[in-house]
């Protein structure tokens, strides 16, 4: 075949395909061509969304061209791969990004204009991918964006659910959850390819002679169900493009269908394979921070890890190295406990399959793996039941436990005789029933370990795996901050800023370099600046406006202080305690002379987020900020002093146009609870200030942007512990303001006090785990002092430049880079640099 190969490049060339003119007409011929083509349809039966789709066909085509190019160099110079394994990845909408990475965005701007159609509203069209719940998936996402930016030899391996993260509305106050039916239409930016791997379930462990006659073995079952590959490119620089593979299920063979079954009339039968492939990769858990336990879900994590490790060991076997080799080959990094069943698979796939010796084998799997933590609250700490996981995956389950026992002899020789030790190590945990800990698991199974902000990895060290830091010394354990992507939270989502920075700067260099932006730092007092500076700031929060009104009906002034918190609902993040400092403003905004209120500045309070729909108490809270919306909005007194804003179904897209529009957010988890945030990067970077408390990356960003440009407040994490305990022999004394918010809640002031009886409950009754009253006044002050600083507009300006120009460290690109030298071992390769040409 390798004659032909040229003649295969030429005609390449030749084919629309190849057509890489960004002048308007050839983008035009283009659209239109995929138009018919593609959609089958004609200009005489134009819908928006028919044209986004013709539009994203149009630039898929030339990531398609970057992405054959950047894999087959790889294919050809088989460097070591990384591959970033997680069970979310939220990537929000794919068409903006990809023509702003090939800078094609103005061209495409003009070519559709000049067909009748403004880009603006066929980007709307977009469905948000939305494969992940929170800060967890979405991280994943912004390292996939920092890699392919980076031309980092790295894939994600995830899956491809049917549904995503439910959709959300508000209806009397309350979430209601809706199906995410994102792939109803034709979805261009994924492309399915010929790529199956059969996966099994239950079945029976047999001892069976190998061809070498040795005896070994074997898991065999006939529960099979099929892993198809769905590729998702990447859009890197320079004709550098990445990829997420996302398995989807299907029935294994002759499409699942039973025709002896149907012939006899059993029609349920006949589909029953169907049925079950289709629910395994149906659904995305929605649970965030939390482990609901279903066994459908450890299916789904065997499922995914299962056809990721074959993919892998499949195309290492390609370049037919030695198994020692491996390690050297692949590194495979654990977004999270979620797929830590890789690590049992490989050590099944090379003692059972490739007959390797257990130790080898071993030594292999161990210099592999390594493990991210993000979370040390306890009821996200996965564990599976001994009893579930032997039915499921019996072969893995005996692995596991052959894995401890040896785990646990080496620990007994370095420190014998310590029974309780063994006890508190133990992958197993001796309860009733009997639990896998998965973390534990993912330590044995991994080289490295890191947590992701300062404090969280030192928490990680000192209470989550503190015995295993003693065993296996401290080097293991390492810290790597977060960070996010510069090209969607900056670039893309604040088109002003970003130019006035470039204009600033004197080019875009600062977007792949990003500590850069502390040139912004002597500009932070210039007056012109900062009227240019805030100027931008105002039209952003223009542009929200437009979008509250639209989506909740409310009017509220741009002029006003906008003071956010967006994120999951979780009584760790408190948006408890932001509702309850609402009233206590209400209430004293009521109580004040017309002329003191307008001495205060007008605040809008905006929230959004999702709360699981098994949450009770986070879905009170939402049902509480509705509640107070409709009394502090339609109270003549307040007018436009307070108004409470509630925005249904947050997601990537709207946090795009929410994050640019902040004067403040919050971020005010109960210290030591909050690993990292991700958020509030993307805030500070946008130039809003934040209020928090110092907990996760909040310290971090402290210390890059300076202690007078963050309003801290609260609890220490070290003084949490004592302040419960306390709490728990003496009970809670409730600060004397807040209890007089929890009065006017009960006295109805908000409608039917009942219903909210079981969330004031948790302050009361509850011990106040989240320590809402211990900080409550500490809050209060700190909201004022946000209050006094805006009122001085100059003072406000420069810390909000001051913030900007400090964030260079959170970029993704530092995170990856540390992930890159310090646990994978791989350097940027030095291939990728504009070297695309591979038809040599
Ligand atoms: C952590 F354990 N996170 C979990 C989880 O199940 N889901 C999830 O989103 C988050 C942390 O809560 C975080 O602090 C962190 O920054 C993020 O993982 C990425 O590390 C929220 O932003």
């Amino acid at each position: 075949q390798d004659e032909y190969l040229d003649q295969w490049g030429k005609a390449l060339e030749q084919s629309p395909l190849a057509n890489q003119q960004t002048d308007v007409a050839s983008l035009q011929a283009s659209i239109a061509y995929h138009m018919n083509a593609s959609l089958f349809r004609t200009q005489h039966n134009l819908e928006k969304v028919a044209v986004y789709q013709a539009l994203a066909h149009s630039m898929a085509d030339k990531l398609l061209l970057d992405w054959n190019r950047t894999q087959q160099r790889y294919r050809k110079d088989n460097p070591k791969r990384v591959y970033y394994l997680s069970m979310e990845f939220l990537l929000g909408r794919a068409l903006d990004n990809a023509m702003l990475a090939l800078h094609m965005k103005t061209a495409y701007q003009e070519a559709v204009q000049g067909l009748g159609f403004r880009l603006e509203d066929l980007l709307e069209q977009e469905r948000d991918p939305a494969l992940g719940n929170g800060g967890l998936g979405r991280l994943a996402a912004c390292y996939m964006d920092a890699a392919a930016a980076l031309d980092l030899p790295m894939w994600g391996y995830g899956l491809r659910y049917q549904y995503g993260l439910f959709r959300q509305s508000v209806q009397q106050g309350f979430q209601v959850e809706a199906p995410d039916d994102w792939l109803m239409r034709h979805h261009p930016w994924e492309f399915p390819r010929d790529i199956k791997y059969d996966v099994q379930f239950y079945g029976y462990v047999a001892t069976k002679m190998n061809d070498k006659g040795e005896s070994r073995l074997f898991w065999e079952s006939d529960h099979k169900i099929r892993a198809v590959a769905y590729d998702v490119p990447v859009p890197g620089k320079d004709g550098f493009c990445g990829n997420i593979r996302l398995w989807a299920s299907q029935p294994p063979h002759h499409g699942g269908f039973d025709l002896d079954a149907f012939n006899q009339g059993n029609y349920d039968q006949s589909i029953a394979s169907l049925k079950d492939a289709f629910l395994l990769t149906s659904v995305l858990y929605p649970n965030d921070n939390h482990q609901a336990g279903k066994e459908l879900r450890l299916k789904q994590e065997y499922f995914f890890v299962s056809a990721s490790v074959q993919d892998v060991v499949h195309r290492f076997k390609r370049y037919r190295c030695p198994w020692s080799e491996f390690p050297n080959k692949v590194a495979f990094q654990l977004n999270d406990t979620h797929p830590t069943l890789a690590i049992p698979e490989l050590q099944r796939i090379l003692v059972d399959v490739e007959g390797l010796a257990w130790d080898d084998a071993w030594d292999i799997v161990t210099r592999t793996f390594a493990f991210t933590n993000h979370t040390v609250l306890p009821e996200a700490l996965e564990k599976w039941p001994i009893y579930v996981m032997e039915k499921v995956l019996p072969r893995h389950m005996q692995i596991i436990y052959d894995l401890n026992l040896f785990f646990l002899q080496k620990v007994e020789e370095k420190f014998p005789g310590d029974r309780d030790l063994l006890n508190r190590v133990s992958i197993i945990e001796e309860a009733s029933p009997q639990q896998v800990r998965m973390a534990f698991l993912a330590v044995v199974g991994s080289h490295s370990v890191n947590g992701v902000a300062a404090l969280h990895s030192e928490l990680v060290v000192k209470e989550l795996f503190n015995d295993f830091s003693l065993y296996y010394g401290k080097d293991k354990f390492i810290n790597i901050t977060n960070g996010i992507s510069p090209r969607r939270w900056l670039y893309q989502a604040n088109p002003g800023l970003r130019d006035l920075i470039t204009h600033t700067l004197g080019s875009e260099d600062w977007v792949a370099d990003l500590p850069q932006l502390q040139k912004l730092a002597p500009f932070a007092d210039n007056l012109e600046f900062q009227q240019q500076w805030m100027a931008i700031k105002y039209a952003n929060k223009v542009r929200l406006t437009q979008w509250i009104r639209d989506d909740c009906g409310l009017t509220v002034d741009p002029r006003a202080l906008f003071d956010i918190q967006v994120k999951r609902m979780h009584e760790y993040k408190r948006q408890f305690l932001n509702i309850l400092g609402v009233i206590h403003r209400y209430r004293v905004l009521l109580q004040m002379s017309p002329e003191a209120r307008r001495r205060v500045p007008p605040r809008v309070v905006i929230f959004g987020g999702k709360a699981a729909p098994g949450y009770a108490i986070a879905k009170l809270v939402i049902k509480l900020i509705n509640s107070v919306a409709d009394v502090v909005n339609n109270d003549p007194v307040i007018d436009d002093h307070l108004k409470v804003v509630y925005l249904p179904d947050y997601n990537v897209s709207l946090a795009e146009k929410i994050v640019p529009a902040s004067d403040i957010s919050q971020h005010i988890s109960t210290a030591g609870t909050e690993a990292s945030g991700t958020s509030n990067m993307k805030f500070v970077i946008n130039g809003g200030l934040i209020l928090g408390t110092v907990d996760g990356a909040n310290i971090e960003i402290r210390d890059e942007i300076g202690e007078d440009n963050i309003f801290l407040f609260g609890t220490l994490a070290d003084q949490v512990a004592d302040i419960r305990h306390a709490q728990k022999y003496h009970g809670v004394l409730l600060d004397a303001n807040l209890q007089s918010v929890l009065d006017a809640i009960q006295a109805g002031v908000f409608g039917d006090a009942s219903i909210f009886n079981p969330l004031i409950d948790t302050l009361t009754y509850g011990g106040d785990f989240y320590l809402i009253s211990e900080d409550f006044d500490a809050y209060i002050k700190r909201q004022n002092d946000v209050d006094a600083l805006f009122l001085q507009k100059a003072a406000w300006a420069a810390k909000s430049i001051r913030c900007t120009a400090g964030m260079g460290f959170f970029s993704s690109d530092r995170s990856i880079g540390q992930y890159a030298s310090r646990i994978w071992k791989v350097d940027k390769t030095a291939l990728g640099n504009g070297s695309t040409s591979t038809a040599d």
